[in-house]
């Protein structure tokens, strides 16, 4: 069985709870103590040097890094349109995953670290990323159902944590209606879980 070592309150480890529940696979998960600093135990780092949730283990198989996992999971275990061969299809996946461990993470997830666990941000910076970022997703979902392809892909997946849980940011979503649609469309895929704060489905 696969084991998910995680946080609950981390938006990187509920992306890959996400996929695992909507591809139907069951998994074991590990609550890692972060107030006891167990994500930098020496047997932890042995499984991530970087000292971070999440990490996914398939028998031998480790993998670190949510969005490796999204792309593990995928390629592993889901359909082709969770991650297409194709090169130009899956090249627009790899970008959305990329502004997921960039944009994503420089904005909405700091702004997030910031007001509900008190981490020192430059302010300023991260709402002008996520506003670029916003608006950036706005214009792309104004137009189509889903980021990457016609259809739901790993790309959808990795960027959407942090955008549903905008509000916990102080982050305003009604300028984005598009972005709003995008959210209420992936909360109703059958095997959709959330987590708390996460904006609701109208
Ligand atoms: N790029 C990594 C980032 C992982 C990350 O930042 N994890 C946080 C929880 S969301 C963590 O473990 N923080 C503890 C630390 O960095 O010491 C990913 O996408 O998995």
């Amino acid at each position: 069985m696969m084991t998910l070592y995680e946080f609950a309150l981390s938006c990187n480890c509920h992306k890959v709870r996400l996929l695992l529940s909507l591809l139907d696979i069951s998994y074991q998960s590990i609550a890692v103590n972060g107030s006891e600093r167990q994500h930098k135990t020496e047997n932890f780092l042995k499984m991530n040097p970087f000292g971070q949730v999440p990490v996914l283990t398939d028998g031998d198989i480790v993998i670190r890094d949510s969005q490796a996992i999204l792309v593990y999971l995928a390629r592993k275990y889901g359909n082709e349109h969770w991650l297409p061969t194709d090169a130009a299809a899956l090249g627009e996946v790899m970008a959305w995953l990329s502004s997921a461990a960039n944009e994503v993470a420089m904005g909405p997830n700091r702004l997030r670290l910031h007001f509900k666990f008190g981490r020192a941000i430059n302010l300023d910076e991260s709402r002008q990323i996520t506003s670029n970022l916003l608006n950036i997703l706005q214009q792309r979902l104004d137009n189509h159902r889903w980021l990457a392809a016609d259809q739901i892909t790993v790309a959808d997946i990795a960027v959407y944590p942090y955008i549903a849980l905008a509000q916990e940011g102080k982050i305003d979503l009604e300028p984005y209606p598009a972005v709003i649609a995008w959210i209420n469309r992936i909360q109703a895929l059958p095997g959709y879980v959330g987590m708390p704060g996460m904006r609701q489905s109208e």
